[in-house]
This record gives C-alpha cells, sequence and structure tokens, in this order.
C-alpha cells in the first residue's frame, strides 16, 4: 500500500503585509489564493491527503467571508484535508476551527495525541492541536503505532529540539521521540524555512516551510512537499506554489550615466538571473560600483522605471562617487576646496571602515551641491 500526500505549513492567510507599499492589498489577498492554488496542484496530482502543519491562519480573528471561501474551496476537493492547529491559529474558545467544516477535513482540537483512521486508504493519521499560544510540552510523547498495514503519518506544529533540556514554548519535539513514534512521515510546521527530508529510525520527517514569504528576511522560492509514502519509503518533492519570491540583489553599476542605464542594467541582470518571469518577484536591488561625479542618481526614479515591469523593485543606492582629483586640483570654487579636502581625509584613514565613512560623507556633500540630500528614501 502506498499513499500520496501533500504537505505544506505556515500559510498564516490574513496576515498583515508591511513595506510592499501600494502593493501591500495585493500581496495580501495573494497568500489566501496561494492556497487555491495548492488545493488546484493536488486535484492534479491526485493526491489522497493534504496535511496542513499548522498556522494555516495568521489569526484566529480571520475575517468571516475568508473563512467561508476557505470552507467551500475545501469542500470542493476531492481529497482529505488534515489540519493541526498550531500557535498562530491555535483551536481556542475563539477558534473558527470551532464551526463546521466540510467533510473531508479533519480537524485536531486537542493537546494531546490522536488518531484519525482512513479505512478507505489503510492510511491513519496523528495529529494534535495548540489550545493556546504556547504549548510548552511536547505533544509527541509515548505513542506506539499498531503494527499493521496502515500507513501512519504525523501532522504536528512544533519545533524541534535537541534535548529535554532546551525549553520551547512551541510543542519542543525531541528527535527521539520522532524515531519512537514509529511513524512512516510526520510533516512538520512552525519553522518558516524549508528543510530537506530527514529520517529518524524508520520515519522520515521536514518541514516543507510557509507557502509565501512576507518579507526580505524570507528569501527563495516557497511550496509544498508532494509525493509518495509507503512503509519505509517516502518519495516527497519539493513544488513550487508561491505567487511570488523576495530576492536581494546587489548589481554593480559602474561607469553608467543615468537612470535610464542604470534601469536597463538591473533589467538585463534580474531577466538573466531569474528568467522571462523576472517581473513576478520581488526585489530588493542594491547598487554598488562606481560613478562619476555629475551623476546623481535617483533611486525613486529607478524604482519607477523598472516597476512598469517588476511587481515591486526598492532600490538602495550603495555606490561610491568616482573623482577624477586631477581635474579639481586647480579649481578654487568651493566645490573643488571641498573634493579635494575630503580626498585628504580619506586618503589619511587608516581603516577601511573610516575610509568608507568619509567616501560616504563625500558623497553626501556633492550630490548637495546638485540637490537635497535625504538619509532615507522612502520607500
Ligand atoms: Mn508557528
Amino acid at each position: 500500500m502506498k499513499v500520496k500526500i501533500a504537505h505544506c505549513a505556515d500559510l498564516h492567510i490574513g496576515s498583515k503585509i508591511s513595506g510592499l507599499g501600494h502593493r501591500a492589498g495585493v500581496r495580501a489577498a495573494e497568500i489566501k489564493n496561494s492556497f487555491f492554488n495548492i488545493i488546484n496542484v493536488c486535484g492534479k496530482e491526485n493526491v489522497d491527503v493534504l496535511c496542513i502543519s499548522g498556522d494555516f491562519f495568521d489569526d484566529v480573528g480571520i475575517l468571516k467571508g475568508d473563512i467561508d471561501e476557505i470552507k467551500s474551496i475545501c469542500k470542493n476537493a476531492n481529497f482529505k484535508i488534515v489540519i493541526s492547529p498550531g500557535n498562530h491559529d491555535p483551536f481556542s474558545a475563539d477558534s473558527p476551527y470551532k464551526d463546521a467544516w466540510p467533510e473531508n477535513v479533519f480537524i485536531f482540537k486537542n493537546n494531546n495525541l490522536e488518531k484519525i483512521e482512513f479505512d478507505d486508504i489503510k492510511v491513519r493519521v496523528w495529529g494534535a492541536a495548540f489550545k493556546g499560544r504556547y504549548e510548552n510540552k511536547s505533544l509527541l510523547k509515548n505513542i506506539a503505532v499498531p503494527k499493521d498495514d496502515f500507513i501512519n503519518l504525523g501532522v504536528l506544529h512544533g519545533e524541534i529540539v535537541s534535548s529535554n533540556l532546551c525549553k520551547s514554548s512551541y510543542n519542543p519535539v525531541l528527535i527521539e521521540d520522532i524515531e519512537k513514534s514509529g511513524f512512516d512521515y510526520l510533516a512538520l510546521g512552525h519553522i518558516h524555512k524549508r528543510s530537506k527530508i530527514y529520517k529518524s529510525g524508520e520515519t522520515f520527517y521536514s518541514y516543507s516551510g510557509n507557502v509565501e514569504s512576507s518579507g526580505f528576511n524570507d528569501l527563495g522560492e516557497k511550496g509544498i512537499y508532494l509525493g509518495e509514502i509507503s512503509k519505509g519509503f517516502c518519495d516527497l518533492k519539493f513544488i513550487k506554489t508561491c505567487k511570488r519570491s523576495y530576492y536581494i540583489k546587489e548589481i554593480n553599476v559602474s561607469g553608467l550615466k543615468n537612470d535610464n542605464e542604470i534601469s536597463e542594467k538591473i533589467a538585463v541582470s534580474l531577466a538573466e538571473e531569474f528568467g522571462e518571469n523576472y517581473g513576478e518577484n520581488i526585489y530588493r536591488v542594491i547598487l554598488v560600483g562606481e560613478i562619476s561625479d555629475g551623476v546623481l542618481i535617483n533611486t525613486q526614479n529607478i524604482k519607477s522605471i523598472l516597476e512598469s515591469g517588476v511587481f515591486y523593485c526598492n532600490v538602495e543606492d550603495n555606490t561610491e562617487i568616482e573623482i577624477d582629483t586631477e581635474n579639481f586640483n586647480h579649481k578654487n570654487d568651493f566645490k573643488g576646496l571641498f573634493i579635494r579636502k575630503m580626498a585628504e581625509k580619506i586618503n589619511n584613514q587608516s581603516s577601511e571602515d573610516d575610509k568608507l565613512i568619509y567616501k560616504k560623507a563625500l558623497k553626501l556633500g556633492l550630490i548637495s551641491f546638485e540637490s537635497d540630500v535625504k538619509y532615507n528614501d522612502d520607500n
């Protein structure tokens, strides 16, 4: 016997998006749509069970309209959906999990391990719920799965800890308990960075990671694990399901002459690295290199040029000004004087860090000859 499963976690549907300016509203809606995409993928792949390992919602106060939409999408799925509530969506008194859910959706309600048996596919799913924001004790204790021909899956929200001495308020799970569990696969949630598939004893386990990033502290592709499980066998593959990814890219723009040239270089670099659909992603571009004195980089203008083809792109100017000091040696105007003084200061610094500070001061000074200096661009 084998079973085809999908494993996802940490969708955080309903979470507020910060830092994306006018795109925040669209991005918030995409997080819910990303779940609908997962349901579609599972349908196409003929999955038997979709495991959701907690933090399905960002908060129990999720909009009723969103819950109703999620329920109706789940109801139309021709597979089983098993949910283990996490610290963001605990099975608390005010949880939407308390309401009626479609028949193919199974939700764990207690903070001790329980099982659901699916006789039709010979699969037993073990899981538990966070009842509040914290679960200080391990929810994975003292289980012995029956020795029969059922495939045993675990679905849990929690944090793997290396010993009993490690404290965690988020269901501290010991690897030795994973090994003792006898599960064929344990689908974990809580850690947003996807892990590889590990094996301890006869039990395979992993964190599938979150499904849509919400910031530049969480980069790269997101999605689900999907594939077949049978006794002693696990063939899960990562499938990208996210709408967009966050990336931080340093781009060298040395010698370029204006915002249009710089924008072009950025677009070409991003297309080279991320392919023709590069515009779907969310970028922070850091400009580096040396720019001639007299070229004034306007990051807001570059952002605006790029965003005709890219969903969202922050631009940070970290370039240095290349100065032809020879050219200024004989100029007795204020600017010439300033450049000579600063060049002297830069040369006199012994540490690279101090040189950098004076180079930045030189750059800000030179910009101030041409326009207003803003310390923080409005991102
Ligand atoms: Mn969590």
